[in-house]
């Protein structure tokens, strides 16, 4: 495996992070094969448990001292362990006169039993569960993903006590953006920013989609090593263990963002990672077991909450573009111009198909234009009729466009550009554009800010990596989606037989 000496911005994606080699310290690990015999066990463990590691054996009776249910639980999880499907319990002991979380899972021919040092007072559990309760309910209730995710990340915080809450939405490029926060008033906000998605690597989302809760309880922690009985030839696999050692890549970056401990829950939907909520503490912070699990709960209430807002969005969305081309569709017939038209419902249009400005260009000449300046609107207007083939709906991004003229304004620089040909002979076109991604992101951070760069690199830091970011991302524009795509080619549609019907009119009256 990869040393984390040799862990770079390059290949951090093929580090194997599921199979550390150690835990974080505020618990202990044991692990088991399917008759029970000890396979594995962190370094702590005779200290923590007072329990002897006699790999190759079956643990002694009274190893667990004299509670009987924690046995009961682990010889039920091992009549569990052949099963492909993966099997957790969990439950509350006293060992030694210190309180655990126990948690239990079993897989592929193995269980793994980790004990979670329960940090001092949790707080009443029936508080809690009311808190819980209540959340829970808010969040059903919410009308739209914004409020739900602002609803989200104030429950987050009350729940758990982290000084930031962050729900983070991830775009078509897995790029993330801070869509609601929730922080102390001492810290500068991260709302509307947009992180790279090599700020979280592909086998990290691969996992997060698998185990959808972790936390890091203290960013500054020295890993305990796991150890193991002589015959074990693999590593053992931590992917849904919850005190597996994190990359030290990602703990660097953390340290650099001045963070003493995080958490962050996958949103995942349609077996996607759809989202994330992030915590993060200035100080360590050890969430205690049940409450993670409620968050944990939680994430899959926003889930499938998000899943069914977005299917109303879209019947909204598909709902007022219909009532928008009953519009523009009268209009015509009864004689407007389309480029009229077009302009007189811009608001309405530029919001439908999630665009910044329009066009309407006939015969190579710009006819109406809302916010695109008039160089760069002719010069689009050319090459438009230069450029389209038989397809009605184009998509054309960046480079392929005519560049940026002199004198034409920063926000009137447009790289993405849906066209619809309602005329084909006489090159009849309505544009929609959309500017450089790097320009409608809003970056609120302060360079000179940054803290220290560390052993791996200056740029693990969230202002270095965006800054590589912006690099890869210039000259594009955010892609449009299905809904948007469908909207226009049935605006086209319309379009295109209003105005053809038009057309033939005016020849017949003129013959
Ligand atoms: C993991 N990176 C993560 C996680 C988050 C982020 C939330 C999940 C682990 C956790 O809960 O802390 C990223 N955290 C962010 C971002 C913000 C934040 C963007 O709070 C913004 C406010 N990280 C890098 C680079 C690499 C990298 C350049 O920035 C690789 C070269 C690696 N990130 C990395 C790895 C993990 C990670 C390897 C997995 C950690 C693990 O689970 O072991």
């Amino acid at each position: 495996s990869t040393s984390p000496a040799e862990l770079n911005l390059e290949n951090c994606d093929r580090e194997p992070i599921h199979i550390p080699g150690s835990i974080q310290p505020h618990g202990a690990l044991l692990a088991f094969d399917r008759l029970g015999r000890l396979s594995h066990a962190s370094a702590n463990v005779p200290a923590l448990l007072g329990i002897p590691l006699e790999f190759g054996r079956t643990l002694r009776p009274g190893a667990f001292g004299d509670d009987a249910a924690l046995e009961q639980l682990l010889q039920d999880t091992l009549a569990d362990a052949n099963s492909d499907e993966l099997v957790t319990n969990s439950l509350e002991a006293t060992l030694r006169g210190s309180t655990f979380d126990i948690v239990l899972h079993a897989q592929h021919g193995r269980v793994i039993c980790e004990f979670e040092r329960r940090a001092a007072a949790a707080g009443e559990v029936s508080t809690f569960a009311h808190l819980a309760y209540r959340a829970m309910d808010t969040l059903k209730r919410q009308r739209s993903i914004e409020r739900l995710l602002d609803a989200a990340v104030i429950a987050v915080r009350q729940m758990t006590g982290f000084d930031r809450v962050m729900a983070y939405r991830f775009g078509h490029d897995d790029s993330g953006d801070v869509v609601a926060e929730a922080c102390s008033d001492a810290l500068e906000p991260y709302l509307g920013r947009r992180y790279p998605a090599s700020d979280i690597p592909a086998q990290a989302r691969r996992l997060y989609i698998l185990n959808t809760l972790r936390l890091i309880a203290d960013v500054g922690y020295e890993p305990v090593p796991l150890l193991a009985d002589a015959t074990q030839r693999e590593p053992l696999d931590l992917s849904h263990s919850v005190l597996r050692s994190v990359s030290p890549i990602h703990i660097e970056y953390m340290k650099n963002m001045g963070m003493g401990a995080s958490m962050s829950v996958s949103i995942v939907i349609g077996g996607r990672l759809w989202g994330m909520l992030a915590c993060h503490h200035m100080a360590p912070l050890q969430v205690p077991y049940p409450i993670r699990m409620a968050v944990d709960v939680m994430a899959q209430v926003i889930a499938s909450t998000v899943q069914s807002l977005a299917a109303k969005e879209r019947e909204g969305a598909i709902a007022r573009a219909a009532w928008l081309r009953t519009e523009i569709v009268r209009a015509i017939a009864v004689g407007g111009e389309v480029g009229e038209v077009v302009m007189r419902e811009s608001p309405a249009l530029r919001e439908n198909l999630g665009c910044d400005a329009l066009l309407v260009t006939l015969g190579g000449i710009p006819r109406a234009a809302d916010h695109v300046h008039a160089a760069w609107a002719k010069a689009l207007a050319t090459w438009l009729a230069q450029h389209g083939d038989a397809a009605l709906v184009h998509v054309f991004h960046g480079e392929q466009l005519p560049p940026p003229l002199p004198g034409q304004p920063e926000d009137e620089r447009y790289c993405g550009v849906l066209a619809l040909r309602f005329d084909a002979p006489r090159q009849g076109w309505i544009v929609g554009l959309r500017r450089e991604v790097v320009q409608t992101i809003r970056w609120g951070g302060k360079p000179e800010k940054v803290i220290a760069h560390g052993p791996l690199g200056p740029r693990l830091t969230p202002r270095g990596s965006f800054a590589e970011w912006r690099e890869t991302v210039r000259g594009q524009a955010e892609p449009w989606n299905d809904v948007e795509l469908e909207i226009a080619s049935q605006l086209l549609d319309s379009v295109g037989r209003a105005y053809a019907d038009r057309v033939l009119e005016i020849d017949q009256l003129r013959s």
